[in-house]
């Protein structure tokens, strides 16, 4: 398993002027991109934990949309950003697009104030799961369509009603392995988060 020692270069600390944190959770279907997101972003080295994807996930993971993909997230990501000027922390955790990780998945979420779900028009029902996890663990969220180039394109009402999104969720696109375009998205959500949940639950770094 490929974990990244905290000590690897290059160590970057919490800048002196980041006041609030968050920890938010990116998830959405297996392939979908959150990985790749997580890493885009993040201002230190992504702690990842890849396996290869190997014979006994035939028939269970769905590589359609991901040839080349060889490796699967066993457990999490996890990566930091700070924005709004410098005065908030993100800590990025990714989960494990499988449902056979829910009990692991429940865990990562715990005290998560809200997530960014990544989904592929090439396989929208694989964000059910994520879906529903967050509605029933009230987890507030954001949706992204990472586009992939021969992925199809909808309107937004489409898109709407195939997740099942409630009006006012924030649908936004975004290219999970550009930097300012997962910015752009993880935007969406903070800005959703502040203006409808209160901004005082944004805690404040030990
Ligand atoms: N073309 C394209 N490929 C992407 C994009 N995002 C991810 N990928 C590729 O899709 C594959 C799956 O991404 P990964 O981040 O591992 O998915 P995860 O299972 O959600 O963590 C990887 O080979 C990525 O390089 C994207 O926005 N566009
Ligand atoms: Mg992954």
């Amino acid at each position: 398993m490929d974990c990244a020692p905290w000590s690897d270069p290059p160590v970057t600390y919490v800048p002196a002027t980041v006041t609030r944190s968050a920890k938010i959770v990116v998830a959405g279907g297996f392939g979908v991109g959150k990985t790749t997101l997580i890493g885009s972003v993040s201002e230190v080295k992504p702690l990842r934990m890849e396996e290869p994807i190997t014979q006994a996930s035939a028939g269970v993971d769905d590589l359609r949309g991901t040839p080349h993909k060889t490796t699967t997230t066993v457990a999490m990501d996890f990566g930091r950003i700070h924005m709004a000027g410098g005065s908030l922390a993100l800590y990025l955790f990714g989960l494990p697009g499988q449902a056979r990780f829910q009990p692991l998945w429940e865990d990562l979420a715990e005290g998560a104030l809200g997530c960014l779900v990544l989904a592929d028009t090439r396989d929208l029902d694989a964000s059910h799961d994520a879906l529903g996890l967050l509605d029933s663990g009230g987890i507030p969220y954001a949706v992204a369509i990472n586009t992939f180039p021969d992925a199809p394109g909808y309107p937004e009402a489409e898109l709407r009603e195939a997740l099942a999104l409630d009006p006012y969720t924030p649908l936004t696109t975004c290219d999970a392995r550009d930097r300012t375009s997962s910015l752009h998205a993880l935007i969406t959500l903070t800005e959703y988060l502040t203006e409808h949940r209160s901004a005082a639950v944004l805690e404040t770094p030990r």
